[in-house]
């Protein structure tokens, strides 16, 4: 069988660790050859001089069509991975939530009703375990082996909805290290935003704010410490999800000292967005998400860990909600939907505010938005780099074009953007998935459907 052939003349090609100027020669979906002035003829050339060349990125951390609190995230599954796209993010993990009281399978199934033949970009799930029990744990090594979703998701807060109590945890990594996965966690001390969430609505202390106020950062520096506690002791591979702060960063530093080692994650409004922003009366329910914008000082914290390679991923926690459903907690802000829409922008922005201006290196930017999410979640080498027979998942970046992120032209199916008016240079120009065009100047040229459900591989905790 003759495959569809395409030529990528001259980029300048950057993974986690070169950066050189050459041609990729794509067959089918697959990278078959890299070199300077390759003898080799396609059925499409695109030139790439002066552009960088970049793997397509991975998102292992967003939320499709998720119910949650009384409603639904407002992106489908393929409006949310046709917007991934469009910022160059060629892949996303998911996440299917259990139902208390109900087996992993039936929420797998509930989770494919939904995704199943929608996916324009790649995808993957991991599986949220938030009620484990004998049941649980048979359904742990058949999900690993014969469904490739090798992750576990535990939510240490979200009391009464989604949380695990730490003899569940304890009993999830043990059976999870037997298996050969990972425990990722929504790491802060459930049991502590409760009470103070219940202490503001009495005192009543109803605004945006106080979702902030509730979510201290002795919550989450504490329920990160527990965590790694319980995973050095069970000597299961740990994954933080959206870290915030200094002092939960601090938590994992401790725990290297003890030559452990633990997997973080940050999401680029971490990054780039601080508490400041919930000063604005209701208009501060575009950022309520759970952790809530940190400081300054924390921010700091986060480009240094991620340069001192304790930060290994930078993510989004994409979970969008259109203003009429924020308004749902305009009386009270913990019935507002947590969470807000980055899927889009995660690439462009760390570009522009982390390589542009100096924090980051290029082969840092591709490590965290690409490498390591590949690597830490088993689908390593298909996806994450450029290389000979991985999947020609990429990314054609023009460095110097400026734009203007705005809701009025971002493609995530949400009414409001949380960078709106942001001047960002470095734009997405070309995207492939899997050999196809995916992006082209900011056309879709994918349906529904094309998008590919990842199996992943067994996870070592080591990458
Ligand atoms: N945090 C959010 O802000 N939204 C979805 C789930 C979560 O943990
Ligand atoms: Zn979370
Ligand atoms: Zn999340």
């Amino acid at each position: 069988m003759r495959f569809m052939s395409l030529l990528i003349k001259n980029g300048r090609i950057i993974t986690a660790s070169e950066d050189y100027v050459a041609d990729v020669f794509i067959e089918g979906e697959k990278i078959k050859a890299i070199g300077i002035g390759l003898p080799i003829n396609a059925d499409e050339t695109i030139d790439a001089t002066g552009m960088f060349v970049f793997p397509g990125g991975i998102d292992p951390h967003v939320h499709l069509d998720m119910p949650f609190m009384g409603t639904f995230s407002s992106d489908t599954y393929e409006t949310g991975t046709r917007a991934a796209l469009h910022g160059g993010t060629t892949t996303v993990i998911d996440f299917i939530l259990q139902k208390q009281g109900n087996s992993l399978k039936a929420a797998l199934e509930d989770w494919r009703s939904r995704s199943n033949n929608n996916c324009v970009g790649d995808y993957s799930f991991h599986m949220a375990v938030t009620d484990f029990n004998e049941d649980t744990k048979k359904e742990i090594k058949h999900f690993i082996e014969q469904e490739g979703i090798t992750s576990f998701k535990t939510f240490m807060a979200y009391k009464g909805a989604l949380m695990i109590d730490d003899r569940q945890m304890i009993g999830l990594m043990e059976e999870v290290k037997k298996q050969g996965g990972m425990v990722t966690v929504h790491a802060t001390n459930g049991d502590m935003i409760d009470y103070l969430i219940a202490k503001h609505r009495g005192e009543g202390k109803l605004s945006p704010l106080y979702h902030y106020l509730s979510q201290p950062e002795v919550t989450e520096a504490e329920a990160s410490e527990r965590f790694v506690d319980m995973a050095n002791y069970t000597g299961c591979p740990g994954y933080i999800v959206h870290l915030t702060c200094e002092g939960a960063l601090n938590a994992v530093r401790n725990a290297t000292k003890r030559n452990q080692t633990v997997f973080v994650e940050t999401c680029i409004q971490y990054l780039l967005l601080d508490a400041g922003l919930y000063e604005k009366n209701f208009d501060g329910a575009k950022w309520v998400m759970s952790p809530p914008l940190r400081e300054k000082k924390d921010q700091q914290t986060l480009w240094a860990g991620i340069n001192q390679g304790l930060v290994k991923v930078v993510a989004t926690d994409h979970c969008p909600f259109n203003w009429q459903q924020k308004l749902m907690g305009e009386k009270d802000f913990s019935k507002i939907p947590n969470g807000h829409p980055a899927i889009e922008h995660r690439m462009e922005l760390l570009f522009s505010e982390g390589v542009n201006k100096g924090k980051i290196t290029l082969n840092k930017y591709v490590e965290v938005a690409c490498t390591n999410p590949a690597k830490i979640f088993g689908m390593f080498p298909k996806k994450g780099t450029i290389g000979i027979d991985s999947d020609a998942d990429i990314v054609i970046f023009n460095p110097s074009e400026k734009h203007t992120i705005s809701a009025s032209s971002h493609h995530m199916n949400v009414d409001y953007s949380g960078y709106e008016g942001w001047e960002v240079t470095g734009k997405v120009k070309t995207v492939l998935l899997r050999g196809k065009i995916a992006i082209d100047d900011n056309e879709c040229k994918l349906e529904k459907g094309y998008g590919q459900f990842i199996k992943r591989s067994k996870l070592s905790g080591i990458i």
